[in-house]
């Protein structure tokens, strides 16, 4: 583990203490503090005024009884949750996740990551979280309905275009939100289309919205690979996940000529040598709703795997694009072994701390999520814009500003790296950028 600070020890100590059990948590917090260390050092100002504690306690977080009925009649009640991080940037943004894993935790680690994300791509948007411990698994269009109307019925009280502004994470995608928006809609006798994004393209949504995470995440690595020289022509890929992220990674890595070689699910891990059929993924996945297994069934010469690691198919560029800590300490070292050149993580936090040592120590170009995976919520603040001049923008403007803002996003944190002694460490450099632009913000704001 990298030492922090001994000037943030006592920060870092009172969120251990404030938030017992919180492990991801921790996590997110530990990772941006050993980046802060250098800050500190040249600027003592940002130890002044509680900054660094008010930073890592919520503004607010709401917990709420989401109850609903299946459609046997059998009472469920699950837990909601929203924590309202940080708004010194602007309104709380962020996604809502629905996976039986979520707990405060999970969703305060998110809810930080997120602020320091939105600071980066340097548009107007504070950091938030929410989701639910809700299982979509096996559930029925009805029940899916009732859970998000159940949901929004208690959510929709703190919401609003310039207050919070949720959007899709796991579980949540086009679907769930039409859903959550029909009954925000309903509850407030508004037709606010900017309090959610990721809507149809029909009732406000964006262009390039549903693309936009695995599309920046892919110019994101393309930007690192031009540092040395290299492009994504060529290179074999290997994408974890199978949901929104991953699925529009591999389109924007076959459009600049690269080859996805594997994917996966939690049932596992497919692999095709002759490059992925994204057209047969979409199918299943989007219109049928069913595994990735089902692929090797329909196409010769896959395979599916349901036990072990994705990350042991030898790849150029490994791009992690399903959930938290899917990517160790020990999945790294075969990467390197097997020669990876860059990771870009599509996902939050995919990649273990001891995984993200073993990158940097071995020089492999490392873009972390919040960083690397920005093109998503940057998108979402592209359409809150379209939303406020009740304007729509073709799919060709909206993909060139998201290409631009990936492009700076790059260049802040290459940037930062390189001004802090550092270069071509990604993680340094975006953690300091996100950091400085959100610490400033809340200074001039005050101690509130
Ligand atoms: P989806 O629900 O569309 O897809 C999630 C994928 O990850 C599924 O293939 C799922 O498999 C797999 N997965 C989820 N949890 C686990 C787990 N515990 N173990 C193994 N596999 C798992 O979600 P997204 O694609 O939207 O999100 C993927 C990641 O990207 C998340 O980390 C999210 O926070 C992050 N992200 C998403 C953004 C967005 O705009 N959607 C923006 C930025 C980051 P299965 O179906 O078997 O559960
Ligand atoms: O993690 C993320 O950045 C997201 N799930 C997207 C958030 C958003 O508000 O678009």
């Amino acid at each position: 583990m990298v030492a922090i600070d001994e000037k943030l020890e006592g920060v870092y100590a009172t969120v251990l203490h404030r938030s017992p059990g919180e492990l991801e948590f921790h996590q997110a917090v530990r990772e941006v503090f050993e980046s802060l260390g250098l800050v500190v050092a040249k600027n003592p100002s940002y130890l002044a005024e509680g900054l660094l504690e008010r930073i890592c306690e919520p503004e607010r977080q709401i917990i709420f009884r989401v109850p609903w009925t299946d459609d046997k009649g059998q009472v469920h009640v699950n837990r909601g949750f929203r924590v309202e991080f940080n708004s010194a940037l602007g309104p709380y943004k962020g996604g809502l996740r629905f996976h039986p894993s979520v707990n405060l935790g999970i969703i305060k680690f998110l809810g930080f990551e997120q602020i320091f994300k939105n600071s980066l791509t340097g548009m107007p948007i504070g950091g938030g979280k929410g989701g639910s411990d809700f299982d979509p698994k096996g559930r029925s269009e009805g029940e899916i309905m009732r859970f998000c109307q159940s949901f929004m019925t208690e959510l929709y009280r703190h919401l609003g275009e310039h207050t919070d502004v949720p959007a899709g994470d796991i579980g949540v995608g086009g679907r769930e939100i039409g859903y959550m928006f029909g009954q925000y809609k309903r509850i407030t006798n508004r037709y606010e289309a900017g309090v959610l994004t990721g809507k149809g393209i029909a009732w406000g949504g964006s262009l390039v919205r549903t693309e936009a995470t695995g599309y920046g995440a892919t110019f994101f690595v393309k930007e690192m690979l031009e540092t040395r020289g290299d492009a994504m022509e060529g290179k074999k890929v290997v994408v974890s996940g199978a949901g929104n992220v991953a699925i529009y990674t591999v389109e924007k890595v076959q459009q600049l000529g690269g080859k996805v070689i594997a994917m996966s699910d939690s049932g596992g891990c497919l692999v095709d040598q002759d490059g992925i059929d994204l057209a047969l993924i979409k199918d299943i996945k989007n219109n049928r709703r069913e595994r990735i297994s089902q692929y090797a069934k329909e196409r010769t010469g896959a395979h599916h795997y349901a036990e072990g690691s994705i990350w042991s198919v030898p790849c150029d560029i490994a791009m992690p694009s399903a959930t938290q800590n899917e990517l160790t300490g020990r999945d790294a070292a075969i990467l390197i072994r097997n020669g990876v050149k860059a990771v870009g993580e599509g996902a939050n936090m995919p990649s273990t701390p001891e995984a993200i040592r073993l990158f940097l120590e071995a020089k492999v170009l490392f873009g972390p999520g919040k960083a690397a995976n920005a093109g998503g919520v940057a998108t979402s603040a592209l359409e809150m814009q379209q939303n406020a001049s009740r304007d729509s923008w073709t799919f060709e403007t909206t993909e060139k500003r998201l290409s631009e803002i990936m492009r700076n996003i790059h260049s802040s944190c290459a940037n930062m790296a390189d001004e802090y002694g550092a270069p071509g460490n990604y993680v340094l450099g975006a953690n300091i950028a996100g950091f400085k632009r959100v610490a400033d913000a809340m200074r001039a704001l005050g101690v509130v």
